[in-house]
C-alpha cells in the first residue's frame, strides 16, 4: 500500500501578491492582465471569491462583480521561485515529489511512515514548515492512490487538510460530483447527469459494460477512478509530452492575413523552443 499527499498552494498567485505586500492582505485581490487589453484572471484571492470571481473569467467580468477589487499584474519569475522553493521543501520529506503545476505536486510518503508518525502527520508537518518557510499556505489530501489524494486536498480549501483513511475511498468518493474525477469534463457530465448519474457513487453503481458503452476504451479505467481504485506510482521525472506557444489578440479577427502572420510568428517561437532543447515533434496542433 502506498501513502500519497498531494499539496497545492491556496490562490498561488494571488497568495504570493499578499505575501509580497502587505497592503494587499484580507483584500480582493486578482492577479491577470488588464481589463482593457482583455485580460482574464489568472488568480483570485479568497476575498474576491466571495463576489463570484473565478480563474480564468475575463477581468472587466471581475470588475463588474466586485468594483473595489484590486489587480495586480503577473510576475512569473516571482512565482516560478516560490515555486522552486517549495518543490525543495517537498523534497526534504521525500524524494518521490512529481511536480504537476507551479502550485501542486504528488509526494509519495510510503518511506517516511513509521507507527509514530503516521501519514496525515507528515503532512501536518509539511503544511506548518511550508507557513513557516514561505509564510504561505497549502491544502493537503492524503490518501492511498494520486486521483483520491488530489481530489481530498480540494475538499477543505484555504488551508485545508483532508485525510481519507485506507479502506474508506468508496465511501469517501460516492457523494461528491462527478465532476471531481478525472477525466470528466463539463460535457461529459452534462450527458450523465441527463442520465440521472450525478455522484461518482450513481457512477460507481454502474455495471462494467455500461463504462465501456459510454467511454469506449477509457471505461474500465473511469470506473476503477470510480471505486477508488489507482495504482499508478508517483513518478519524479516525467518526460516532457509537447511544446508550444500562445498569445491573446486584443480584437477578435478572422483576417487570414493577419491569423497566417500570427501563426507563422507562433511556430517560429515553438521551433525556436525545439532548437534550444534539442527535441523533435511528430504531431503539430494549431
Ligand atoms: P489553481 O491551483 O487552479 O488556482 P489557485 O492556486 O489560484 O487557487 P486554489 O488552488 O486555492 O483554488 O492554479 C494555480 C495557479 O495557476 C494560479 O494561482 C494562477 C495560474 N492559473 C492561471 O494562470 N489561469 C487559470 O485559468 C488557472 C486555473 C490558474
Ligand atoms: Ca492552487
Amino acid at each position: 500500500m502506498r501513502h500519497i499527499l498531494h499539496a497545492d498552494f491556496d490562490a498561488f498567485y494571488a497568495a504570493v501578491e499578499q505575501r509580497d505586500n502587505p497592503g494587499l492582505r484580507g483584500k480582493p485581490v486578482v492577479v491577470g492582465g488588464s481589463p482593457e487589453g482583455r485580460g482574464v484572471v489568472a488568480s483570485a484571492s479568497y476575498e474576491v471569491r466571495r463576489f463570484g470571481v473565478r480563474s480564468a473569467m475575463p477581468m472587466w467580468t471581475a470588475l463588474q462583480r466586485c468594483p473595489e477589487v484590486i489587480r495586480v499584474p503577473p510576475r512569473f519569475d516571482r512565482y516560478g521561485e516560490v515555486s522552486r522553493r517549495v518543490m525543495e521543501i517537498f523534497r526534504a520529506i521525500t524524494p518521490l515529489v512529481e511536480p504537476l503545476s507551479l502550485d501542486e505536486a504528488y509526494l509519495d510518503v510510503t518511506q517516511s511512515v513509521t507507527p509514530e508518525r503516521s501519514p496525515a502527520r507528515i503532512a501536518v508537518e509539511l503544511k506548518r514548515r511550508v507557513r513557516s518557510e514561505l509564510l504561505l499556505t497549502i491544502s493537503v489530501g492524503v490518501g492511498v492512490s494520486k486521483s483520491v489524494a488530489k481530489i481530498a486536498s480540494d475538499m477543505d480549501k484555504p488551508d485545508g487538510l483532508t485525510v481519507v483513511v485506507p479502506g474508506s475511498e468508496r465511501e469517501f468518493l460516492a457523494p461528491l460530483p462527478i465532476e471531481s474525477l478525472w477525466g470528466i469534463g463539463p460535457k461529459t457530465a452534462e450527458r450523465l447527469h441527463s442520465q440521472g448519474v450525478r455522484s461518482i457513487g450513481d457512477l460507481a453503481a454502474k455495471p462494467e459494460d455500461w463504462f465501456v458503452t459510454r467511454f469506449g476504451r477509457t471505461g474500465p479505467s473511469v470506473r476503477a477512478l470510480a471505486l477508488g481504485q489507482d495504482d499508478r506510482p508517483v513518478v519524479v521525472e516525467r518526460e516532457r509530452k509537447s511544446v508550444s506557444a500562445e498569445t491573446t489578440l486584443s480584437h477578435d479577427t478572422d483576417d487570414p492575413e493577419l491569423l497566417l502572420e500570427l501563426v507563422s510568428r507562433l511556430s517560429q517561437r515553438v521551433g525556436s523552443y525545439l532548437e534550444r532543447d534539442d527535441i523533435q515533434g511528430k504531431t503539430v496542433k494549431v
